[in-house]
């Protein structure tokens, strides 16, 4: 195997016998063989469309599909097989409907003709022979640039997945997704080109990101500032994890009148602020930090736990018999809840553990402060900025992870100046989500965004700051100071430099699929950064 997608990848360089997130050979030899498998459908889709024949279910399939590669999304062999044989599938009856109309595709990528070997063990051993991440490209630079791109549609998948099972669809995205799969499989793209590609991809996740925020509000209504309880009550309860806000909402409804109190976990924190979902008495507080911590605070949770999305982690025997999965979520062993959402077996499991015995008040956080919520108090924003009361604003936000250099955020968020407000969204809020910073004029010195999925909510408040301003997004008293860990975090970091946002500040570490030679042509035209060895060093020169 090789894997070198996500930032914890082992020695900075990449996971060779197994993944330090827990996948290992097997599962990463199918994830190549899915990808492999569904370039030759997205090939195969291009065509279809040329001559008029577009097919809802093979589009919204190689969204899930390409989902299911994203770094702690599934662990589990046998859907990987699945999705292969249906990928192979889909191919050939498209193909033949395509062909039928008039379409002509050749043979001519070893991704058109692929077949399935006949059991798991064969499908395993086909993965390990495409090498393939190494043969993407010869020349080292332009592998790197179709890895950015590769690992930019596995986080572009992701967002619209999120919007598709909220009904948001735009054939625009699923068009870009096949022919970007599709181009992967050219050798005749140069630098320039695959550049443009990069780019290509960051255009087009903004549409996608925008349909996910159309999907949120426009099913759960805008986020509002919302107290969250970080202790419990006595009783039953169950923790959910991941990004989804549906299998929330149909979790809290089948668990009413039932004496659980549900409980979000990791970046499930903001669906607090939603007034669909906050209006449901027994959806109390939140437990817990970041991914990362799960196995210990898993093992403390006294109920069920249900994972939606990513980030899951090896369960411990301590808890495994707790924790169910949905969605696009697997781990081999557990139970998984499919697509008829009957929640039975993790309320079962949730009346059957001990729950908490006591209530516990250990303070609230405060979450909600997405797009409608920060420009309905713009006039106080801007006339804060105005009158010298707020000097600067910082967007300290992506993704957590176990490195100890990510206390550079917690501490970050510690030094800024006391006339500064931080904005922040993702998982990395967890080092420092629970600071009382004050507020400046009644405006809170600490505003959570939402998830890394509400991406889109911040980069509307730049735009419409920048608007009130009459500058450019770069001419505003605003710093990104951000912190990736996996592919969701890559695609958001490609839509800033599509949308020409300059400046911005990278860590932990940079990726280790990116070359010096294309991290050159990053920092000429984008002039990113990585952060410093300390936060005082980024803020001294960003308030210079
Ligand atoms: Fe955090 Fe993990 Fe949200 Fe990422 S919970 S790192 O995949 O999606 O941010
Ligand atoms: Fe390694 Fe990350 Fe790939 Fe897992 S996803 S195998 S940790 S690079």
């Amino acid at each position: 195997m090789f894997c070198n997608q996500c930032e914890q990848t082992a020695k900075g360089i990449g996971c060779e016998k197994v993944g330090v997130c827990g996948k290992n050979e097997g599962v990463a030899s199918l994830q190549d063989l899915l990808t492999h498998a569904l370039q030759g459908l997205a090939i195969v889709a291009v065509a279809a469309r040329k001559v008029g024949i577009v097919d809802p279910a093979v589009d919204h399939f190689t969204a899930e599909a390409t989902f299911a590669c994203l770094t702690n999304v599934d662990f589990d062999p046998a859907r990987f097989e699945t999705w292969i044989r249906k990928t192979v599938e889909l191919r050939d009856s498209l193909r033949a409907r395509a062909e039928g109309a008039g379409a002509t595709i050749s043979n001519d990528t070893p991704a058109l003709s692929y077949r399935p070997a006949a059991d798991l063990a064969g499908l395993e051993a086909q993965g390990v022979a495409l090498n393939f991440i190494p043969s993407l490209d010869e020349n080292e630079d332009l592998r790197s640039l179709k890895q950015i791109t590769l690992y930019g549609l596995r986080g572009l998948a992701a967002y619209t997945d999120h919007a598709a099972i909220l009904g948001q669809e735009s054939d625009e995205v699923y068009a870009f997704l096949q022919q970007a799969l599709a181009d992967l499989t050219r050798n005749d793209l140069g630098l320039d080109e695959l550049v443009a590609l990069v780019l290509k991809c960051g255009e087009v996740n903004l549409k996608a990101m925008e349909l996910l925020d159309a999907g949120n509000t426009g099913t759960y209504g805008h986020p509002v500032p919302t107290p969250v309880p970080l202790g419990h009550k006595a009783g039953k309860a169950i923790l959910v994890s991941g990004h989804d806000l549906r299998d929330l909402q149909l979790l809290l409804e089948q668990t009413k009148d039932k004496g659980i109190f549900v409980y979000t976990h990791g970046e499930m924190l903001p669906c607090h602020a939603y007034p669909e979902l906050k209006k449901h008495p027994h959806f109390y507080g939140h437990y817990g930090t970041a991914w990362q911590n799960q196995q210990k605070e898993f093992a403390e949770f006294p109920g069920a736990i249900l994972f939606t999305t990513n980030c899951i982690q090896k369960p411990r025997e301590s808890y495994q018999d707790n924790v169910f999965t949905t969605g696009l979520v697997g781990w081999p062993g557990l139970t998984h809840i499919g697509e008829d959402k009957d929640f039975t077996p993790v309320i079962e499991r949730a009346l059957a553990l001990p729950g908490f015995p006591n209530d516990e008040d250990k303070g609230e956080v405060l979450t909600g402060f997405a797009r409608n919520t920060v420009l309905g108090v713009a006039d106080k924003v801007i006339e804060g900025v105005k009158s010298g009361a707020i000097k600067h604003f910082f967007l300290v936000g992506g993704c957590d992870g176990a490195k100890p250099g990510r206390n550079y955020y917690t501490e970050f968020v510690e030094q800024v100046p006391q006339d500064c407000i931080v904005l922040t969204l993702a998982c990395g809020k967890f080092r420092f989500f629970d600071k009382k910073l004050g507020d400046i004029g009644g405006i809170p010195r600490l505003l959570d965004v939402g998830q890394c999925n509400d991406a889109y909510s911040a980069i509307q408040i730049a735009v419409a700051l920048a608007g009130a301003f009459d500058c450019g997004v770069n001419d505003l008293p605003l710093s990104l100071i951000l912190s990736w860990y996996e592919q969701k975090a890559v695609i958001i970091l490609l839509t800033l430099l599509h949308l020409g946002i300059k400046d911005i500040r990278l860590g932990p570490t940079l990726p280790a699929f990116i070359t010096p030679n294309v991290l050159n042509v990053l920092v000429d035209n984008f002039a990113i950064k990585p952060i410093s060895a300390t936060p005082q060093e980024d803020l001294q020169a960003i308030l210079a």
